[in-house]
């Protein structure tokens, strides 16, 4: 990935705290199959040995599907099992800290809320940012009320690398974020809670996030 671009405008989040019991593996091969190239595996509540060996594995299934693979929050899980990078937020291992774990060959995605954050996060080298929430998710409280999309568009013109919108977006309002000019869209819940996620991202592929002309 450049840093000017993403591989993918759907940015698939598999967490596992919302696969209500069934096989997170099972998930992401229909993230897959569907068409995302772009997955990053949030794992909050498994321990790091568990979160290490399901990384592992979604590593292997990201790479021979050609996919984009980012570790949530842990520099040392995504180093480990040769993910393409991290994605750390406000409060995770600062960006410079990470940048000395991981080098320069390694993407890092940094969680961002309002302008100032954003900012900062592209002059310490961030490779793109996460900027939301841009409406109300119940998947995370953020502590920020919902952005919304004319905030998006501010994010866009503030800053030069890729701005993943993120925060409450579903098939049904994917296409705001991609009018407001999102590079990518970022989805947990509505991904994770469809019962077959395959037919859920390939339609938002499809339906919604076609390439823009000029
Ligand atoms: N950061 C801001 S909102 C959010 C994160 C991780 C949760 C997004 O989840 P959903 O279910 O797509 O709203
Ligand atoms: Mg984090």
């Amino acid at each position: 990935m450049s840093n000017r671009t993403l591989p993918s405008p759907l940015y698939a989040i598999l967490d596992t705290s919302f696969s209500k019991g069934r096989s997170p593996i099972t998930i992401l091969r229909e993230f897959l199959a569907g068409g995302v190239k772009l997955v990053q595996l949030r794992a909050k509540e498994l321990s790091s040995a568990d979160f290490f060996s399901l990384a592992k594995e979604a590593r292997q299934l990201t790479r021979e599907a050609g996919a984009f693979f980012i570790v949530n929050d842990r520099s040392d899980i995504a180093l480990a099992c040769n993910a393409d990078g991290v994605h750390l937020g406000q409060d995770d291992l600062p960006l410079h800290a990470a940048r000395k774990l991981l080098g320069s060959d390694k993407v890092i995605g940094i969680s961002t809320h309002d302008l100032d954050q954003a900012r900062s996060a592209e002059l310490n080298g961030a490779d793109y940012i996460g900027f939301g929430p841009i409406f109300g998710s119940t998947t995370k409280d953020t502590g920020y009320t919902p952005r919304g999309l004319e905030m998006l568009r501010e994010v866009k013109q503030a800053v030069k690398i890729p701005v993943v919108a993120i925060g409450g977006i579903t098939e049904k309002n994917v296409a705001e974020v991609w009018e407001a000019e999102a590079d990518a869209a970022a989805i947990i819940s509505d991904l994770m809670g469809a019962e077959n996620a395959a037919i859920k991202v390939n339609t938002i592929l499809r339906n919604y996030l076609v390439p823009r002309t000029g």
